[in-house]
């Protein structure tokens, strides 16, 4: 299957993806790990992008784009894929179906996981206190909330018009959340089928 997962920050969709890979049997990519292994290993890319992480700004386009359009031409990705945090503005969400048209695999279905900010601000000060991430601090946080408001919601109404989106509520236990995405994934192969 080939899966977007739209979510604002601290939404689940790394840790969701992560349980899902062995489940769907297709790559996880996500572009913020992308994006944090180019940064450790000090790479052309990871240069360029560190000080957007780091102030919780979003990555330049063809920077994201690029990486992702060549993930995607990678064999493992033939029998579909699970993207995380990608496409996060309207300009990816164009570069990524015109990609996928060229390869012949359209998307099967976008899935958002819904949740209020409130508990995403808990969720990040946890993990904050774990991963030591240079984005989870209070004030980077609030400006990756106020980032996904602006840049990444308006993909909502984008794959609504396209009838790709799936809404599944993102609170609960890793595997209450993990249980409702199966049953939107049932949902999306039965609607592809028809
Ligand atoms: P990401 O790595 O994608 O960061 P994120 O949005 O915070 O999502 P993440 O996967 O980490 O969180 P998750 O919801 O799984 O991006 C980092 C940065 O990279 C961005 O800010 C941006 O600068 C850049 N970037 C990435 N993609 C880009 C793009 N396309 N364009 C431009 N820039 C880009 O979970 C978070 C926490 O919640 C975890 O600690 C987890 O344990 C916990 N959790 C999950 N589910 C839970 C549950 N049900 N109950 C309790 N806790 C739960």
């Amino acid at each position: 299957m080939r899966i977007v997962f739209l979510g604002p920050p601290g939404s689940g969709k790394g840790t969701q993806c992560g349980l899902l890979v062995s489940h769907l049997k297709v790559p996880h990519i996500s572009t913020g790990e992308m994006l944090r292994k180019s940064i450790r290993s000090r790479e052309a890319v990871g240069l360029k992008v560190e000080g957007d992480l780091k102030a919780g700004r979003l990555a330049a386009d063809a920077i994201v784009i690029d990486l992702v359009e060549q993930r995607l031409e990678e064999p493992d990705c033939n029998p579909g894929f699970l993207l995380d945090g990608y496409p996060r503005t309207t300009y990816q969400a164009l570069a990524l179906e015109t990609c996928l048209m060229s390869l012949k695999r359209p998307l099967d279905g976008v899935l958002e996981l819904c949740i209020n900010s409130e508990v995403l601000v808990e969720r990040l000060a946890a993990r904050a206190k774990i991963e030591n991430r240079a984005d989870d601090n209070p004030d980077v946080i609030r400006t990756r909330l106020q980032q996904y408001q602006r840049a990444t919601f308006p993909l909502v109404q984008f794959y609504s018009k396209r009838k790709q989106h799936y809404s599944v509520d993102g609170l609960g236990t890793v595997e209450e959340v993990f249980e409702r995405i199966k049953d939107a994934l049932e949902a999306i192969r039965t609607k592809n089928k028809r």
